[in-house]
């Protein structure tokens, strides 16, 4: 089965989204996600100019393979424009070859090791009112785990909590990237946050009992010595697992976070492949891989990670925020329900137009989703839909300390 056409299609229903459709002579096409939140159009270019070229009259069942010569021919590996453009083509001939089987894509990678998958949404308030209120909505809404994020008295905006709640199913809908034509600047202050963060736990254990997983994303924004700080004060309330504590490209960090506290860590969303963790899972300095499928090379290159890491006991927590389009997420979900390190998956609902470019087949009941019996990822892609949204500049916001400084957002 030979390639014969690949479309790189930017569009921008509720938020930026690049997605490569692959045809070939059987008539066959499949999808793959290359969205880079705020640098979608640099792996749009990639792939439009230095990769479709490579494609036409390949085998389109030979996965391994294109993903060996994308990764190796280009010279310059890894990096997240890189990672994500292979991701593209590997998930559009997974996809291609789940169809072609007559089979969902999780039956190829060795069937469903799970009935369901456990995620976990967002919630989030500026105060505990309102991050009460946000916590039932998401608990209502079938969420069993749930990720807490708080405003920080004396800073203004902050990393996953709305400033102006909505209204409807968009009442706690952060979105950070913001279609403007500069970055949004943030503020932060890792001493009030450090000094208000256990007190939001402590509330929350004693409104929602013990036993829900709650988990937190501290977004990059501590040095070692504060991320271990904060990971021991938040011991007496059992987080599934905190997240993102140190910036990402020190794996080192999280040697002296470890050595000081039990709360399991979680990290790698700004990972692209198997080397980004080589110290962090070999020494078992963490717990749960936080890597998309779109980010890491696809579903080939995650599952190098995926089961490096299970030989040492760490499991899956794959990113899962509205900047992983549907097809990414499909991808995720197939992934997740075929590995048997799967550990839990993170769960945002894309808005009504993005729903309209694309038709997925997940599902989510009683908190567990499933990505559907389709044959192959379970998305389908309305061409004239994503043409009516074109793509629109965005940028992620950033972060000044108050006396100016940049810092890590
Ligand atoms: O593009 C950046 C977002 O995906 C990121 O800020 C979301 O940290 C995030 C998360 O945990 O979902
Ligand atoms: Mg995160």
């Amino acid at each position: 089965m030979r390639i014969t056409a690949a479309d790189v299609i930017v569009s921008s229903p509720d938020r930026n989204f690049v997605t490569l459709q692959i045809t070939t002579d059987e008539g066959i096409t499949g999808l793959g996600d290359g969205t880079l939140n705020g640098r979608e159009l640099a792996v749009a270019s990639y792939l439009q100019d230095h990769v479709v070229p490579l494609l036409i009259g390949r085998d389109a069942h030979r996965i391994e393979d294109a993903w060996q010569f994308l990764y190796r021919s280009a010279y310059w590996r890894r990096g997240p424009v890189t990672m994500t453009a292979i991701a593209a083509v590997d998930v559009a001939l997974w996809d291609i070859k789940a169809k072609a089987a007559g089979m969902p894509l999780y039956q190829l990678l060795g069937g469903a090791s799970r009935d369901g998958i456990m995620a976990y949404g967002h919630a989030s308030g500026r105060d505990l009112e309102e991050l009460f209120d946000s916590i039932r909505h998401h608990q209502e809404a079938g969420f069993r785990s749930i990720r807490v994020q708080t405003s920080v008295p004396g800073i203004d905006a902050v990393y996953g909590v709305p400033s102006q709640p909505g209204a409807g199913e968009k009442r706690y809908d952060y979105e950070p990237a913001q279609r403007t034509a500069l970055p949004v600047e943030e503020d932060w202050d890792t001493a009030a946050y450090l000094r208000h963060i256990p007190s939001v736990f402590e509330a929350v254990r004693s409104e929602f009992g013990a036993e829900v997983p709650l988990l937190h994303d501290g977004h990059h924004r501590m040095t070692p010595i504060q991320a271990a700080r904060l990971g021991k004060s938040l011991e007496p309330y059992d987080l599934f697992w905190l997240e993102d504590c140190t910036p990402a490209e020190n794996q080192e960090a999280l040697r002296l976070v470890r050595q000081h506290t039990t709360t399991p860590l979680a990290i790698g969303e700004v990972f692209n492949s198997v080397w980004d963790y080589q110290t962090l899972i070999r020494e078992q300095l963490i717990d749960y891989v936080r890597s998309s499928v779109t980010h890491t090379g696809g579903i080939s290159g995650l599952r190098k990670i995926l089961d490096f890491a299970a030989q040492y006991q760490v499991k899956s927590g794959l990113h899962g925020p509205t900047d992983i389009s549907p097809v990414g997420m499909a991808a995720s979900l197939h992934l997740d329900l075929a590995i048997h390190n799967f550990g839990i998956q993170e769960y945002m609902h894309h808005g009504s137009l993005t729903n309209e470019v694309f038709r997925q087949s997940l599902t989510f009941e009683d908190g567990l989703l499933h990505p559907g019996e389709q044959p192959g990822l379970g998305v389908e892609i309305d061409l004239a839909a994503a043409a009516a949204h074109p793509y629109q500049p965005a940028y992620l916001p950033f972060n000044r300390l108050r006396d100016g400084t940049v810092h890590d957002w």
